[in-house]
């Protein structure tokens, strides 16, 4: 612990008084990023605690690595950053760091030196948490990024390419760091985005990409001329020192390349790139980037077609797009030696394809048939799991090291291609029509249009962020309570949010868990549509942990994994994904049980999907490399929040989302564990977040039971978890139903309202359920 000062442990400093509470010091802390999240009143008493010290040229005033308890601001004088031995920046009057000592130890990310005589203000943890401030702290949403932008932005055609061009464009690509995070750039890639490229003149002055614009689609590779990037002043003015020393600024000349986060997914621009000269570039649209990187997927699915194509059940009775739909919604389970695939006698729902390796059929204890995948034959078991729930008629052993298969479960088969016993009927050339069977939902058992939105009286605002304001409601006629989310339908047509919104509302409509937040009914107004949801007044699980600094506590973290795991476990069981496990999306009773909430990139799927889409520190590698995801980009969520609420920081933490995507494809095991996350937990977080997304724990023969079966659960009564019986480990102060205490909105969270333009898609006709 301790950063440098008298106090602490080292250097002396040389003196050390109470500030007086000037003007000056109260400026100063309303321009730091965190104390922008008090309300402005409590910034007098503040200042009042804020000590001057001094400290001589060469001395530390704090030191990388070691926990910190105190704030700084440098008051007069300057100081070097250095991070790792090197410099990174220099501090002046008015610059700050160490704001995260006030809530949490957490190891400095770099050494401040002061290289002159330095006057600094100090504010320690102590002061901070006496005045009570960790309570009125309001904490902002991690955003989430992507699916969006459901209109495809405009390309050119190609433009003819010189062989100069051509190998400026491929060292441009091949340069371009990040690039290479996102995608493996072979020669055959390199040169199909070459291939597609078109040019463009820039005029001096024109911004080609500006700040936290939504046309975020294109990249670009400079051919001639140079191009400077900015970030507009207020983002500066409230950043953290030790922030500004990693943010990239600079300039882009011929032969360099920039936007490559927009090939990845649709988010606003980070930054502003001018041309300072006239200049030309080449340009590539996101689909077009994705579509180069799909066409692995591609050469898969045709592999799987071909298996497929050779099971003598599929080819009688399916016609050939019928197959393609079968093979793309096949997904690989992997086994190792002696393990079983099934057992003789077992109820089984999935169909088996062997696409590697070896194994042995057992019937009452005798080997009756060994099977052996090769290159051009693929042999299948447990096909009669397809049209009915019969005990299996047989046992299936791996032999060999490992075994790779491709299996579908009834639930997916009839949902993508209806009855097999319909289909084997039918047959291939049949023209009866097979009908998919339809998901249940929830709004199947429900009746709708009950609560009228006239009846629903406002009393004031849970939170905001996203697309809009949470409030809370009351039905007036029975003082029934519950969560209003509304959403601007302007801001969502401006962002391509369309579809995301529609999809929210029919997923949210198929759950009925007590551990997801309920859907009672959605309303559409001219501007604005709503969800009402069930209401959790304990409070958003990230804003509880920040005031009440609960990180690294394992009963609590035991007790909000486990509760995650039951929501994960109903959507699954419905093919819903989730994509955006954080602890924003994890909200609190009054009781103090756990809720996950927040459809918005939730998707029902049958095989893979493809949309980059989440909260950066929480992608998985396969989402970065947009190689098509499934229900293990769940399962990595979870090994990330395990971490995140065992140590107080995601595991892949960086200024950046592409320093964090370079960390993440670097992998779970070049993370540095904790002391805290050591032994069982570290064991289940590798087992979670491993980097094919086949090995992860749930994915793995034995399905989510692996999880439930970790060490680090022993002594856990699931039982008692699910049927609620558990007592909680930290109990909400909640005094009335209408106690919103828990709740600190930040209306600068909001999002812009725009006036809706009806575009007269209908897009949103379906999406009442009541007036
Ligand atoms: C339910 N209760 C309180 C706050 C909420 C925020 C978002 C969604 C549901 C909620």
């Amino acid at each position: 612990m301790g950063c440098g000062q008298s106090k602490e442990g080292g250097a002396p400093a040389t003196c050390e008084s109470k500030a007086n509470v000037d003007e000056q010091t109260y400026m100063f802390l309303c321009k730091v990023k965190l104390l922008k999240r008090l309300p402005k009143d409590e910034l007098p008493a503040l200042a009042k605690q804020a000590t001057e010290v001094e400290f001589k040229p060469g001395q530390s005033i704090i030191t990388q690595g070691e926990d910190g308890h105190d704030f700084f601001m440098i008051k007069k004088g300057t100081a070097d950053v250095e991070i790792n031995g090197k410099k990174v920046a220099s501090l002046k009057a008015g610059d700050y760091f160490g704001e995260n000592a006030l809530l949490r130890n957490e190891p400095r990310n770099a050494t401040i030196k002061a290289n002159s005589q330095v006057i600094t203000l100090k504010i320690t943890r102590q002061s901070f948490m006496s005045l009570g401030l960790q309570d009125k702290l309001e904490f902002a949403k991690r955003g989430a990024v992507g699916g969006g932008a459901a209109v495809q932005a405009e390309v050119k055609p190609p433009c003819a390419k010189s062989d100069g061009d051509i190998a400026l464009i491929k060292k441009a690509l091949q340069s371009n760091a990040n690039l290479n995070t996102i995608a493996n750039l072979d020669e055959g890639r390199m040169k199909a985005m070459c291939d597609v490229m078109w040019k463009e003149e820039v005029p001096q002055g024109t911004a080609l990409i500006k700040q936290n614009d939504l046309q975020a689609d294109y990249f670009y590779v400079v051919q001639s001329g140079s191009f400077a990037v900015s970030k507009a002043e207020d983002t500066k003015e409230g950043q953290s020192a030790e922030d500004a020393a990693t943010a990239q600024l600079g300039t882009v000349e011929a032969g360099g390349s920039f936007g490559e986060l927009a090939l990845l997914y649709f988010a606003p621009r980070a930054a502003t790139i001018t041309a300072t000269e006239k200049s030309v570039v080449f340009v590539t649209a996101r689909h077009q980037f994705k579509e180069i990187l799909l066409k692995a997927n591609e050469e898969e699915t045709k592999q799987n077609l071909n298996y497929v194509g050779r099971c003598e059940v599929f080819e009688a009775a399916l016609k050939d797009s019928e197959k393609k739909e079968l093979a793309m919604a096949m997904l690989e389970m992997t086994f190792s030696k002696d393990e079983t695939i099934f057992e003789q006698g077992e109820v089984g729902t999935q169909f088996f394809l062997l696409i590697e390796g070896s194994v042995n059929v057992i019937k009452d204890g005798k080997e009756v048939a060994s099977l052996k995948a090769t290159a051009d034959k693929a042999p299948y078991f447990g096909e009669k799991a397809l049209e009915n729930k019969e005990p299996r008629a047989a046992t299936v052993k791996v032999t060999s090291n490992t075994a790779r298969t491709l299996f579908v479960d009834q639930d997916t088969f009839e949902a993508v291609l209806g009855s097999l016993t319909e289909l084997v009927k039918r047959g291939k050339d049949g023209t009866t029509v097979v009908s998919k069977v339809p998901r249940k939902t929830a709004a199947d058992t429900k009746r709708f249009g009950v609560i009228k939105f006239k009846d629903l009286k406002k009393l004031g605002l849970l939170g905001c962020g996203g697309f809009g304001a949470v409030e809370l409601v009351e039905e007036t006629k029975n003082g029934n309570m519950y969560a209003l989310k509304q959403l601007s339908k302007g801001f969502v047509v401006k962002s391509g949010m369309q579809q995301s919104v529609m999809s929210e509302k029919n997923v949210q409509l198929m759950c009925d868990s007590p551990f997801v937040v309920k859907l009672y009914e959605n309303y559409n107004s001219p501007e604005h549509l709503y969800l009402l949801l069930e209401l959790a007044l304990g409070g958003e699980l990230y804003a509880t942990y920040n005031k009440r600094n609960m990180w690294g506590n394992e009963p609590c973290a035991k007790f909000y994994v486990a509760g995650t795991v039951f929501a994960f476990e109903h959507l699954h069981s419905k093919k819903i994904v989730f994509r955006d496990l954080k602890p924003e999306n994890l909200l609190l009773t009054d009781q103090g049980r756990v809720k996950l909430t927040d459809m918005g990139l939730a998707k029902v799927i049958f095989g893979k999907t493809y949309t980059t889409c989440g909260t950066p520190d929480y992608f998985a590698p396969e989402l970065i490399a947009s190689k098509g995801h499934g229900f293990a980009v769940d399962w990595w969520t979870l090994g990330v929040l395990t971490f995140e609420l065992m140590s107080g920081h995601p595991p892949f933490e960086s200024a950046t989302p592409m320093q964090i995507y370079a960390k993440v494809q670097k992998g779970i095991n070049t993370v540095t564990f904790p002391k805290k996350l050591k032994g069982d937990v570290e064991v289940m977080v590798k087992g979670l977040c491993h980097a094919n997304p086949t090995e992860r724990l749930p994915m793995k023969k034995g399905g989510i039971q692996n999880v439930k079966n970790q060490k680090w659960f022993s002594g856990f009564s699931w039982s008692d978890m699910e049927s609620l019986s558990m007592k909680v480990p930290y109990a909400p102060t909640v005094k009335s139903k209408k106690d919103m205490k828990n709740f600190s909105a930040n209306k600068e969270d909001m999002p812009p309202q725009v006036p809706y333009k009806d575009p007269k898609t209908g897009w949103d006709k379906d999406f009442a359920t009541s007036d």
